[in-house]
């Protein structure tokens, strides 16, 4: 609104008396900031774009390639947008998002007949993809149990710290990886939930834990679950990879199927970036199963009002594409067909990168590449070893040692695995 002549001149009037010293702060407002540190995954995608080399290769983050290491849209997604098209207005959703986009997305994630769906427990609303859907989560965890905890894996996705941060959520952590196997260190981890308080929250990876491609087995899963039980534990599902592990999403619920059968309260982070390869299109689920409907009732729209002042309510045309393609038996079954084309070709990928490596007379046990799963492999390399293969080698990754397989191609392979040979194999 434009200021009236008398409210400038008054204020032209206070900035002089203010005087010198006070005009300069006012002058740089923002001169105390400082510039943030690097995003220690995006900014790789940064610092690779930068690099004008042919040879560059880019394992960073986790966005599926094809074998010409070119993004992809599926062709489910072709054809629900092309379904879309010309079909829907751009009003707002509702505060909660898409109706049809939740229902079925608690499918997905709670099963095609669940009980509880059925019986309305589950308060969901629809997130701006996982990280929303954490971020939510977090603010609600701090709002209304304002004097718990999270529990977050060592290691895990870097921005589950900066999220519980920001919701002011303090955090502590539990044992996940086990260095020495590259595996999981189950006892540690079951020690860990024992020995915290009673009733704390934890944060758990569904599947294709991120960045160490290590999960429990079923077994583990179920030792896990019964363990939470005894302690009465709070799990939070983050699952921003069903399908990627295993190749089908039903089967990468299983933890989460675990947990339901044995009666647990859950909640639950879903992503359609990788699964769907929504990535820009920021769709995304978050649900809370409750004691009942009305608790659920009440849970969604305290969860509304924490969307509301913060983005009011979600996009749109990524929840068409979500629910047009869950929606529709024929463009379901070609993404679950897509789905598992994706996840085998990061499979085959990680034969080809360890088959390389052998190849080039690696001393070294290279079993975990296909070992984990999921997108990524932790290779176990160390930060000064990826600084050399980004420095020498123009290979871009993140400095914890994590290699995206989404991005490893027919064509870079060998290039890769010669790089990793030089730079990490030798010294070791
Ligand atoms: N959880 C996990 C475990 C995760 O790896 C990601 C993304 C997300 C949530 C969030 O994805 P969203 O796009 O908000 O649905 N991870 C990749 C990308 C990123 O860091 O943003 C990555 O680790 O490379």
């Amino acid at each position: 609104m434009a200021m009236s002549r008398a409210a400038a001149a008054t204020g032209a009037v206070t900035r002089r008396r203010l005087g010198a010293t006070a005009a300069r702060s006012m002058a740089s407002w923002f001169g105390h900031v400082e510039p943030a540190a690097k995003d220690p995954i995006l900014g790789v995608t940064e610092a690779f774009l930068a690099d004008p080399s042919p040879d560059k290769v880019n394992v960073g983050v986790g966005a599926y390639r094809d074998d010409n290491g070119k993004p992809v849209v599926l062709d489910c997604v072709r054809e629900a947008e092309r379904r879309i098209t010309g079909n829907m207005n751009m009003e707002y959703l509702p505060m909660g998002g898409s109706i049809k986009m939740i229902e079925e997305s608690l499918k997905l994630a709670y099963g095609e007949d669940s009980q509880f769906i059925k019986d309305k427990r589950i308060a969901a609303v629809q997130a701006l993809s996982g990280t929303g859907a954490c971020r939510l989560f977090a603010d609600f965890q701090k709002r209304f149990l304002p004097d718990s905890h999270i529990y977050i894996p060592t290691p895990t996705w870097a921005n589950h710290h900066n999220i519980w941060r920001d919701a002011q959520v303090p955090q502590r952590t539990f044992t996940y990886y086990h260095p020495e196997s590259r595996g999981l260190d189950f006892s540690g981890l079951m020690d860990d939930i024992k020995n915290a308080p009673d009733g704390s929250f934890f944060l758990l990876h569904a599947c294709a834990h991120n960045p160490t491609g290590v999960d429990p087995s079923e077994e583990q899963w179920r030792e896990i679950s019964h363990q939470f039980k005894v302690k009465n534990h709070f799990p939070f599902f983050d699952m921003a990879y069903q399908g990627f592990a295993s190749g089908d999403p039903e089967r990468d619920a299983k933890a989460i199927r675990i947990f339901l059968e044995d009666g647990h309260q859950i909640g639950c982070a879903q992503s359609y970036a990788k699964n769907m390869g929504l990535y820009g299109q920021r769709a995304g689920c978050l649900s809370i199963l409750c004691d009942d409907e009305m608790q659920a009732v009440a849970v969604k729209s305290q969860l509304q009002q924490i969307a509301r002042p913060m983005y009011s309510n979600p996009p749109v045309h990524g929840a068409l594409i979500v629910s047009t393609i869950l929606g529709d038996p024929e463009l379901k079954t070609l993404w679950l067909k897509e789905v598992k084309g994706m996840a085998d070709r990061i499979i085959g990928m990680r034969k080809a990168l360890k088959q390389n490596l052998e190849k080039l007379g690696s001393p070294m046990s290279w079993e975990h590449i296909t070992n984990q799963i999921g997108m990524f492999c932790y290779s176990g390399m160390t930060p000064e070893q990826v600084d050399r293969l980004t420095n020498e080698f123009h290979i871009y990754m993140t400095r914890n040692g994590r290699i995206s397989m989404a991005g490893v191609t027919t064509g870079n392979v060998a290039y890769l695995a010669n790089a990793i040979h030089e730079c990490h194999a030798v010294i070791i």
